[in-house]
C-alpha cells in the first residue's frame, strides 16, 4: 500500500505540479476535549501601557503622585506663575502631594499652567470629561483648553466657574471640541484671573481628562483603539495583573488589590517594577469590568511574597499576605453578607463576579524565590483558599515546582529565538498528565541572525524591535505544539501586550502605539493571534499522513458548537507546497483558506507600515479534498465548515 502511495506521488509530481504536495487526513475519531480558552491574553503594566496606554487617562502626573513627587508633565503658563509640589495641604490620605501655583504680585490677565500628557493628548470631536480639584482663595473662572504644542493653535475651550476657599472642592465638565487636532502634540491647559489671586497661591490636585472610552467603559475606562485591537484578537482569557508588575520591587510595594478600589482620591501611588509610578486608576475593578465587557476569563495572580529584588517574606510573616488573598477573593466572589462583598457592594457592584483560576505569584522561580515557594509559599496559599474554594483551579507559577497536588496548573514562560522555539514543537508531547499547563508569556524576542534590520539593540541584549515573520511563524509551530496536547495545555498567551512608544522597558510587544491612535501599530505576532484564536475548535483531532514534520507543520481541531474543522498549518524554511486535505467525516463543506505573509522572514510592522499580508479565500473542493498552497514563512489556516 505505502508503495503505491509512493508511485501515485511520484506521479502526480511529475504531471501535476512541481511543487511539492503533502496529503493530510483528518480523523474525526477519539480527540481529546480542549479547555475552549486556547488563545488568551497576559496584561501587565509595563512600558506605560496601562497609564499613558490602555487606561484612557490623559493627563500625565495627575496627582504627583509615588515617593518622590515631582513636576513631570506639568509647565506653567505665563512668566508670573510658578509651579511648586506642596506637601502642606493633602487633598486626602491616599493623595498628600499637591500642585501649588504661585502667582506674583505684578500678574496681569489670563495664567496658569498645562500639562503635556503622555508624550501629547490627542483632540478629536468626540466629548470629553475634565475634572480638577481646587483649594485656595478664587471666585471666578477658570478656562480649560485643549491647545498645540506646536503653534499654540486652540481646538476646544470650555469655562467653569468655580468658587474656591479653604476646602477641596472638585469641578467636573464635559465638552466637545469643535475640531480634531492634525496630530498629538498637545496639551491640556487651565487658565485663571490673574487679577484675583496676586501675591497668592491656588492649589490644585487629581487633574484629570478622559476622553470617550471604550464600550462605554465609563470614565474611568479604556483607550478605544487600543481596547478594541485586543477585543479583535478573540481571545478567551486575561491573565492579570502581572507579570512583574504584582510583585514589585521591594519592600513594601507589592500589587495592593485593596488599594486599587474606590474613588480615585483613595488610590495611593504604586511604585511599579518597570520605572514609573501607577497611578492605580486602572484597579482590580476595572480590570475585572475588562473582563465582562470583552467576554475573558479571569485568571487572576495573587501576590505571593515574593519581590523583584530577592526579598521573600518568611514562613512566620506570611499569614497576612495569604489572608490577603482570600479577602482579595472573597471582595470579588462573595455574597453581599460578606464583610468584602458588602464593600464590593458599596463600591456599586452587589453582583460577584466568578473567578475559577488563581495564579499564586509570578514567576517564583525566578529571584531566588524557588526554595521558599517550594518549601512554603505556594502551600500555604493553596490550601488556604482550596479549603474556601476547593472548586478553583490553581496556578503554580513556575513549572520548576514540585509535587504540587494532582490538577495544579503549571505556568510555563518562554521568551526564545526562532529557530530554537521550532525545536519545541514537542514540549508537552510527553508530560505528566496530572498537571496541566497554562503558557502565561511567550514570545519570540531577538533574531536567529544579528544584524538584521528588524533588529535593535538594547543594553546588554540583543532584541527585535518589533516581531518578526519569521518569528511569528516560530511562534505558530510553538503554538500548534500546544495544540496537539490541548488535553493538557489549557491556555497560550503572548506578552507583552502592549509598548508605548515614546517610554518602553521591552521590545517586542504585541501591539505598539504613541498617543496619536493613526501610530497604532498591529504587529505580525498580533495578527498570529487573532488568526489562531479565532479559529480553535474544543476537540483535538488526529492528522494522519504518511509526512514529517519539518519543515511544514500543523495541527487540527474541532469545534462541535460551530460543526467546524480548522486546520492550521505553518511553513518554515521550506519551498512553497501544496497540501490537500481530506476529512472522511465530510462531504461537503464550506473551506475558508485564511493566510498571514509578510516579503520575507524579516519584514515587521511598524508605525503607519504594515508589511504583513492577511488574505482570506474560499476553496472549493476537489476530488475528495480541499487543497491550499503553503509558501515559506506562511501561516494558514483552513477552516471547513459542515
Ligand atoms: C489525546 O491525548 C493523548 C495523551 O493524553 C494523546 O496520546 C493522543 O494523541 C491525543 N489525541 C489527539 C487526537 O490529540
Ligand atoms: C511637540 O512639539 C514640540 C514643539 O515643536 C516639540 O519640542 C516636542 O518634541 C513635540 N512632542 C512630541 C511628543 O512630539
Ligand atoms: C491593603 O492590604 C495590605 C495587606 O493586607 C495592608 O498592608 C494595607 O495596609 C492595606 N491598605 C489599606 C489602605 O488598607
Ligand atoms: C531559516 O532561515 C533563516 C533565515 O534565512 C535562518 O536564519 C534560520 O537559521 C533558518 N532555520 C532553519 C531551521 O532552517
Ligand atoms: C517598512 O518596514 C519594512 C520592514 O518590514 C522596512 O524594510 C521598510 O523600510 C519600512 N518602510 C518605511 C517607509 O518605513
Ligand atoms: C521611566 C522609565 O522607566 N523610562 C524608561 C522607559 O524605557 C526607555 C527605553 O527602555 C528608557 O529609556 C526609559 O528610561
Amino acid at each position: 500500500m505505502a508503495r503505491i502511495i509512493t508511485v501515485l506521488r511520484a506521479l502526480s509530481l511529475v504531471f501535476l505540479s512541481v511543487e511539492a504536495s503533502v496529503h493530510l487526513t483528518i480523523n474525526s475519531e477519539n480527540g481529546n476535549a480542549t479547555s475552549g480558552m486556547l488563545f488568551g491574553l497576559m496584561y501587565e503594566d509595563i512600558n506605560f501601557s496601562g497609564d499613558g496606554g490602555l487606561y484612557a487617562e490623559l493627563i500625565r502626573n495627575r496627582a504627583l503622585q509615588g515617593p518622590n513627587p515631582d513636576l513631570t508633565a506639568w509647565h506653567s503658563e505665563g512668566a508670573s506663575v510658578t509651579l511648586n509640589v506642596d506637601k502642606s495641604e493633602p487633598l486626602s490620605d491616599a493623595l498628600p502631594n499637591v500642585l501649588r501655583v504661585d502667582v506674583s504680585s505684578a500678574a496681569s490677565g489670563k495664567v496658569g499652567f498645562s500639562n503635556e500628557g503622555y508624550w501629547g493628548i490627542p483632540v478629536n470631536t468626540d466629548q470629553y470629561k475634565a475634572s480638577f480639584y481646587v483649594k485656595g482663595d478664587y471666585t471666578g473662572d477658570v478656562e480649560l483648553s485643549l491647545r498645540s504644542a506646536i503653534d499654540g493653535t486652540v481646538f476646544s475651550t470650555k469655562t467653569v466657574s468655580v468658587r474656591a476657599n479653604g476646602q477641596w472642592k472638585k469641578y467636573t465638565t464635559r465638552f466637545t471640541p469643535g475640531k480634531a487636532s492634525p496630530n498629538a502634540n498637545n496639551t491640556f491647559t487651565i487658565m485663571f484671573d490673574a487679577e484675583k489671586v496676586r501675591g497668592k497661591s491656588l492649589y490644585f490636585n487629581l487633574i484629570s481628562l478622559f476622553p470617550k472610552t471604550w464600550s462605554n467603559s465609563g470614565t474611568n475606562g479604556l483607550r478605544v483603539d487600543l481596547a478594541e485591537a485586543i477585543d479583535e484578537i478573540g481571545g478567551k482569557f486575561l491573565r492579570f495583573p502581572g507579570g512583574n508588575n504584582l510583585e514589585g520591587q521591594s519592600p513594601p510595594y507589592w500589587w495592593k488589590w485593596n488599594e486599587t478600589l474606590g474613588d480615585l482620591i483613595d488610590r495611593p501611588a504604586y511604585p511599579g517594577p518597570w520605572g514609573y509610578v501607577n497611578t492605580l486608576g486602572l484597579g482590580l475593578i476595572e480590570y475585572m469590568r475588562w473582563t465582562d465587557l470583552m467576554g475573558l476569563e479571569p485568571l487572576l495572580a495573587v501576590y505571593a511574597g515574593l519581590y523583584l529584588d530577592g526579598t521573600f517574606i518568611t514562613e512566620e510573616d506570611l499569614a497576612p499576605y495569604v489572608q490577603s488573598a482570600l479577602d482579595e477573593l472573597e471582595f470579588l466572589t462573595g455574597s453581599v453578607d460578606t464583610h468584602w462583598g458588602s464593600y464590593r457592594a458599596s463600591l456599586g457592584y452587589p453582583e460577584p463576579w466568578v473567578i475559577r483560576h488563581v495564579e499564586i505569584g509570578n514567576e517564583d522561580n525566578l529571584w531566588g524565590g524557588l526554595p521558599s515557594y517550594q518549601n512554603y509559599r505556594f502551600n500555604m496559599f493553596n490550601d488556604a483558599i482550596k479549603a474556601k474554594y476547593p472548586d478553583m483551579t490553581i496556578i503554580a507559577s513556575t513549572p520548576e515546582i514540585t509535587g504540587t497536588p494532582a490538577g495544579t496548573w503549571l505556568d510555563f514562560h518562554l521568551y526564545d529565538k526562532p529557530d530554537h522555539l521550532t525545536t519545541l514543537f514537542g514540549q508537552f508531547d510527553n508530560w505528566d498528565r496530572q498537571h496541566p499547563v497554562l503558557v502565561g508569556e511567550l514570545a519570540v524576542i531577538a533574531p536567529n541572525e544579528p544584524n538584521k534590520p528588524e533588529v535593535e539593540w538594547t543594553p546588554g541584549a540583543l532584541r527585535l524591535a518589533y516581531p518578526s515573520m519569521i518569528g511569528a511563524v516560530a511562534e505558530s509551530i510553538f503554538f500548534m505544539g500546544c495544540e496537539r496536547n490541548a488535553d493538557l495545555v489549557q491556555g497560550i498567551a503572548y506578552a507583552p501586550g502592549f509598548q508605548n512608544l515614546n517610554s518602553y522597558q521591552w521590545v517586542p510587544d504585541l501591539i505598539s502605539f504613541t498617543a496619536d491612535p493613526a501610530d497604532t501599530t498591529l504587529s505580525i505576532s498580533y495578527y498570529l493571534q487573532k488568526l489562531f484564536a479565532q479559529n480553535v475548535g474544543d476537540n483535538t483531532v488526529a492528522v494522519e499522513t504518511s509526512e514529517d514534520f519539518r519543515p511544514l507543520f500543523w495541527s487540527a481541531t474541532y469545534s462541535q458548537k460551530h460543526r467546524e474543522y480548522y486546520v492550521k498549518m505553518a511553513n518554515y524554511n521550506g519551498t512553497s507546497t501544496d497540501i490537500s486535505v481530506h476529512i472522511p467525516a465530510l462531504r461537503n463543506g464550506k473551506a475558508t483558506w485564511t493566510t498571514l505573509s509578510a516579503p520575507d522572514g524579516h519584514s515587521y510592522n511598524s508605525p503607519r507600515n504594515v508589511t504583513s499580508k492577511w488574505t482570506e479565500t474560499e476553496i472549493p473542493k476537489s476530488g475528495d479534498s480541499w487543497t491550499v498552497t503553503l509558501d515559506n514563512l506562511m501561516i494558514g489556516v483552513l477552516k471547513i465548515q459542515k
